[in-house]
């Protein structure tokens, strides 16, 4: 009996595939005969210093950093899990699984508030979180690609990819800090002054409960309500290290205060002093020539990518913070993502190649946010020019890093004591 045709088909490729997975153990048999074994290679190699203790890695020591880490918060939140969400069906060994999704895992489920935080439905309890996450979704002032008001969606969604433990930093922000979601700020998308109003309103109340903003751009525009939220909480000098290829400092760009002019208008502000203001990372061809005499008349900082290849990260933090602090009480972060190698960060208003590699980029937010801050934003992803999230994956990463900074070096309190002047809403 004849097999039909499918059946042969197959057969014949079962065979094919046996003599090729035939032929390649032959071949892998001759060549182990002519070659030393695993074992008489290792012998020939020396890459450790000797001699070597490999206890004495940062890799092990991590390692063993970990088990000084409490996970109360985290019983805490599997506990509150299942009283919420139900225990889980019988046939699952692990009890801690309950049946809706209510705290960090899975990683793909649940409500995308930033990093698991909870929803702080009820802005009026924000004091009592060491850290507020606020989204500011607004791209009214983008004078060429827009998209940044989905930019707080963006960094919120890759967010559920992280747990709340750095290995390296042996930190865990979940036991360590309280973080919650405020959720957004209602902002006007035609209207940029009201928008401006609405922002440094959210802010200044977040900060006047002494709790630290972390605010989720939005075009860079923002950077100017922000800080006069906060300016005008407190009777202290603010500092700001500004992260951008681009300077950000004219008065005004097509007749309005655009994401090209926060920093003139910040600068204004009595107690933001221009001399405080550190640039890092500018360049290329974009910066618009009308923001340059601003930058001289006002003796703001300026640091481009040679100066930062010339001295090194490190020196260039120093640097930075030795200006930004000089008589200020505390120092705010405004990181605009595209001072990032455009080739990491595609989903930006204006990508610009030639700036801050993420590891660089890294180091420098840990070494600037390890002195303390006030706040910090992180402007102008735009998701929908992103590309499997990488921009928004590199902005939650610039956030957690600077929070993992301030809690090992223990200073995520130091700035907030500076906040001693009365909300009154614009
Ligand atoms: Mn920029």
């Amino acid at each position: 009996m004849s097999l039909p045709a499918s059946a042969a088909t197959q057969a014949a490729r079962r065979s094919l595939s046996l003599s090729r997975k035939l032929a390649t153990r032959n071949e892998a048999a001759a060549f182990a005969a002519t070659t030393p074994s695993s074992h008489q290679q290792h012998q020939k190699r020396h890459h450790h210093p000797d001699p070597f203790n490999p206890k004495n890695t940062k890799g092990w020591k991590a390692a063993l950093a970990e088990a000084e880490i409490p996970l109360t918060k985290f019983h805490e939140e599997i506990a509150k899990g299942l009283e919420l969400g139900l225990p889980g069906a019988s046939s699952i060994t692990d009890k801690t699984i309950s049946t809706f999704s209510r705290g960090e895992l899975p990683h793909y489920a649940g409500i995308n508030t930033f990093l698991k935080a909870p929803y702080l439905e009820d802005s009026k309890e924000v004091g009592k979180y060491d850290v507020a996450v606020v989204g500011v979704p607004f791209d009214g002032g983008c004078t060429y690609r827009a998209g940044t008001r989905f930019g707080p969606q963006g960094i919120r969604r890759i967010s559920a990819l992280y747990t709340p433990y750095n290995y390296e930093k042996g930190i865990d922000l979940r036991e360590q800090m309280t973080l919650c979601d405020i959720g957004d700020v209602f902002t006007i998308p035609a209207n940029i002054e009201k928008s401006f109003d609405q922002i440094s309103n959210a802010v200044a109340h977040i900060a006047s409960n002494g709790t630290m903003p972390i605010i989720l751009g939005g075009d860079h525009s923002i950077g100017f309500p922000t800080v006069r939220g906060l300016a005008s909480v407190t009777s202290k000098n603010i500092g700001i290290i500004h992260v951008d290829r681009h300077a950000d400092i004219q008065e005004k760009d097509l007749d309005e205060r655009m994401h090209t002019t926060p920093y003139f208008h910040a600068t204004n502000l009595p107690n933001v002093n221009p001399k405080n203001l550190v640039q890092i990372g500018i360049g290329g061809w974009q910066v618009p020539r009308p923001a340059v005499p601003n930058m001289i008349s006002r003796e703001t900082n300026i640091y481009t990518m040679d100066d930062i290849e010339l001295y090194g990260i490190d020196k260039i933090s120093e640097m930075a913070l030795d200006r930004a602090w000089d008589g200020c009480d505390a120092v705010y972060m405004s990181y605009d993502i595209d001072s990032i190698e455009a080739a990491f960060v595609p989903g930006t208003g204006w990508p610009e190649p030639g700036g801050l590699l993420p590891r660089e980029a890294l180091k420098l937010v840990g070494n600037v946010a390890k002195e303390g801050l006030c706040g910090m934003e992180v402007v102008e992803v735009s998701p929908p020019y992103d590309h499997a999230d990488i921009t928004s994956l590199m902005a939650l990463r610039i956030i957690v890093d600077a929070l993992g900074a301030m809690v090992s070096h223990g200073t995520l309190k130091k700035c907030m004591g500076i906040f001693d002047k009365e909300f009154v809403p614009i």
